[in-house]
C-alpha cells in the first residue's frame, strides 16, 4: 500500500506541474539599468503556443512602454520597448498558453535609473494584459492554474499499474 501511495503522489504532482513555468527573464528581475532594453523577454521550460500571447511593459507613469505585438518563439515570449522614458520601475506583464493548453501569466519589474526622452504609449489598463479570445479558464487571474485536466485518471492509472505489478509478483512466487 505504501508503494501505491507513493506512486499516486508522484503521478499527482506530475499532472499538477505539467504546464510551462518561467525559468528566466530579460532583463533580470529587479535589475537596475541606466539604459532601457529595446526588447524584454521571458523564457519558459517548454515551448508555448503561438495563440493568445500577451505581453506589456508598464512604466512608472502608468503608461504603456511596450510597442508592437508580443512574439512567441519556441519557449520565449518577447515584446518591443519604446525609446526610454522616465526613470523608475517598469513592470512587464505576460500571459501565454502552455503546450498542454494551460494559461500561464505573471509579471516582473526592472528599474530604469536614467530617464530618456522617449514618448509614452497609451495609459495601461489595470491588471494583466488581455488578449483577444483568450481561454476563459484563467478568469481568476491566478498564476497557478489548477483547473483543466482532471487528476483522477492519473490516480486510477497508477493504481492499475501497481495492482498489476503486485499480481505479477504474487504469481511469480508460486
Ligand atoms: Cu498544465
Amino acid at each position: 500500500m505504501a508503494v501505491s501511495l507513493t506512486v499516486m503522489a508522484i503521478a499527482g504532482a506530475g499532472a499538477a506541474s505539467a504546464h510551462a513555468t518561467r525559468v528566466a527573464t530579460d532583463p533580470v528581475e529587479n535589475t537596475e539599468l541606466s539604459q532601457a532594453p529595446q526588447r524584454v523577454s521571458a523564457t519558459f521550460n517548454e515551448a508555448l503556443q503561438q495563440q493568445f500571447a500577451a505581453m506589456t511593459v508598464v512604466g512608472p507613469d502608468g503608461n504603456l512602454w511596450s510597442t508592437g505585438d508580443p512574439q512567441v518563439d519556441g519557449a520565449v515570449i518577447s515584446v518591443g520597448v519604446r525609446p526610454p522614458g522616465p526613470s523608475g520601475t517598469y513592470t512587464v506583464n505576460y500571459r501565454a498558453t502552455s503546450a498542454d493548453g494551460h494559461v500561464v501569466s505573471g509579471s516582473w519589474s526592472f528599474q530604469l535609473t536614467v530617464a530618456g526622452t522617449g514618448a509614452a504609449g497609451p495609459p495601461a489598463a489595470a491588471g494583466p494584459p488581455a488578449s483577444a479570445a483568450a481561454p476563459a479558464a484563467d478568469a481568476s487571474g491566478s498564476a497557478e492554474d489548477a483547473g483543466g485536466i482532471p487528476v483522477w485518471p492519473f490516480y486510477v492509472g497508477a493504481v492499475l499499474i501497481v495492482g498489476a505489478g503486485v499480481l505479477w509478483a504474487a504469481r511469480r512466487r508460486t
